[in-house]
């Protein structure tokens, strides 16, 4: 057994986090020789259903599972942290602008940006999930000087997965088939799937579909995926979340495989023009505990007016919270 690695998540009593914090406690991310220590972080109205969810964990007696630490102190959720999930977010209220959002969350991710540099080891691998996710991640990044950017990252994982799926479907093969997968951008609905460098055994797929089926069908189907969810099961994805959440957190430790580059917000290098200062979704290969965007692809003309307007809205994102970087 190695040594325990500390996992923090905060909204750990949400949806998102009711099912990440078991998979996490039960080896899923790392594997079953790796001991963890969940320190599960919930404003204070929501600790008593957070203590709820200590003791199911409790109850599971996972092998894995050491120790947990339930708070509604950021500084001793992210003390020695390793991995962070930042689940816990506001969520869009009646009559809020999409400015109002982002402020609300801004403040929340400052301070727990803080808390993550005064307490967390300067290694940690952060992942955003709560929306705004990418502008989130910047801003908690912005407020922690003391780590790394590149160590903070947003969830674009989910979008990746249901592109593949999507397209596995159409098809008419297994999802793992399908290689190369790219979302570019914001997780919102301007990320732009693209398929253009996508192969499936071995071979392109963009010769197997239709132009016009990529614009009307294959596109706004995963832009608008997390709503077509909320309108069928009268919630927003959870599990699912939760599972590309351990997805990206399980690559960017152990590695991506060699057959395919994976999605992650990270931050901007500059790469395909994007503007640093961003936190934008780029394919990307993991490596030792580290990722590097891939380079040089093609990228047609197509798929270049998409990423223009991706990076549009996160760079008027960033605008509407510079006061705050
Ligand atoms: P829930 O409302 O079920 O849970 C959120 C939890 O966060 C609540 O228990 C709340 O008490 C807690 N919380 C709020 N402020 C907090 C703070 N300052 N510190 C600690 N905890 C805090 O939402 P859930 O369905 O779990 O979704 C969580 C976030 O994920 C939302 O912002 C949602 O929009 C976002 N999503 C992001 C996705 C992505 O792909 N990046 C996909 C799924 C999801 O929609």
């Amino acid at each position: 057994m190695n040594k325990p690695v500390r996992v923090t998540i905060t909204g750990a009593a949400g949806q998102i986090g009711y099912q990440l914090a078991f998979r996490i406690a039960s080896g899923q991310m790392l594997g079953v020789n790796q001991p963890i220590i969940l320190q599960l972080l919930e404003i204070t109205p929501a600790l008593s259903a957070l203590n709820g969810v200590s003791m199911e964990l409790e109850d599971c007696a996972f092998p894995t599972l050491k120790k947990i630490i339930a708070t509604d102190d950021a500084n001793e959720a992210f003390d020695q942290c390793d991995f962070g999930f930042l689940v816990g977010a506001m969520p869009r209220g009646p009559g809020m602008e999409r400015s109002d959002l982002l402020e609300a969350n801004a403040k929340i991710f400052t301070h727990q940006g803080l808390a993550i540099n005064n307490n967390a080891n300067k290694n940690v691998k952060i992942l955003v999930v709560g929306n705004p996710a990418n502008t989130n991640a910047l801003i908690a990044s912005s407020n922690a000087p003391d780590i790394d950017p590149k160590n903070f990252t947003a969830m674009t994982r989910l979008d990746h997965n249901r592109a593949k799926s999507y397209l596995a479907k159409k098809l008419g093969v297994q999802s793992n088939e399908i290689q190369n997968m790219i979302i570019w951008g914001n997780h919102s609905a301007t990320q732009y799937p693209d398929i253009s460098h996508v192969t499936c055994d071995d071979q392109r797929v963009l010769d197997a579909v239709s132009l016009e089926w990529i614009e009307s069908d294959f596109i706004p189907t995963v832009q608008q995926r997390g709503a077509e969810i909320i309108k069928a099961r009268g919630a927003s994805s959870a599990a699912s979340a939760a599972s590309a959440a351990i997805d990206h957190m399980r690559d960017w430790s152990l590695g991506t495989s060699d057959k395919s580059w994976v999605s992650m917000a990270v931050p901007s290098d500059g790469s395909y023009g994007i503007s640093p200062g961003i936190i934008f979704s780029f394919p990307v290969i993991c490596k030792d505990g580290n990722f590097e965007i891939v380079k040089d692809l093609k990228i047609n003309e197509f798929s270049k007016d998409r990423i223009l307007i991706t990076e549009s809205e996160l760079r008027e994102e960033r605008s509407a919270i510079e006061s705050l970087l």
